[in-house]
């Protein structure tokens, strides 16, 4: 990773649901066209384990065996992105939790509309496409899902983002 002060690392997780509607590209794109680096990416099925360690803040909530079920009904799709301030800026590229509050420029705002209290009221769990990492929680995150040599250095040659 290049050793300046503010480009950091962060895990993304393209959920089951975008892998079925056949989105990941479009998904991605958001990212490249902002200048992310790609420093990691593989398919991964999810299991419990991995799932209790990314989402330990929830495991306790009684929605969550209702997400653990929804993260594992296919593959996710893993990465690690390298930016400039990389958390908050993906953050900022996902939009708000809820499709239904995230503006439409953001993935979850452009790809998705439904609201918590939607699915709660019909009894079918809440999907919002994707997982971006809040800030300070990165690193974390990137440890559970790769190992260090599937992460890649190697120079963009495009744009003034990054180095
Ligand atoms: P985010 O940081 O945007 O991924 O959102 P949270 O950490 O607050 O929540 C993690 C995931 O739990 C979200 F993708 C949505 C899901 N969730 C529910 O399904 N029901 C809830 O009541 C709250 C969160």
């Amino acid at each position: 990773m290049e050793d300046a002060k503010y480009i950091e690392r962060t895990f993304v997780a393209l959920k089951p649901d975008a892998v079925k509607r056949g989105i990941v590209g479009e998904v991605i794109e958001h990212f490249e066209t902002a200048g992310f680096k790609i420093s990691g990416i593989k398919m991964v099925q999810a299991t419990d384990q991995l799932l209790e360690k990314h989402y330990e803040e929830h495991v306790n909530k009684s929605f969550y065996e209702g997400l653990a079920e929804y993260m594992q009904e296919g593959p996710i799709i893993a990465m690690v992105l390298e930016g400039v301030h990389a958390a908050e800026n993906v953050r900022k590229i996902v939009g708000d939790t809820s499709n239904r509050e995230a503006h439409p420029s953001t993935i979850r705002g452009k790809f998705g509309h439904m609201s918590m209290d939607h699915a709660d009221e019909e009894g079918t769990q809440y999907k919002n496409i994707i997982h971006a990492s809040e800030p300070g929680e990165a690193e974390r995150e990137i440890e559970i899902w790769f190992e260090e040599d599937e992460l890649h250095d190697y120079q963009v040659v495009y744009g003034e983002e990054i180095k």
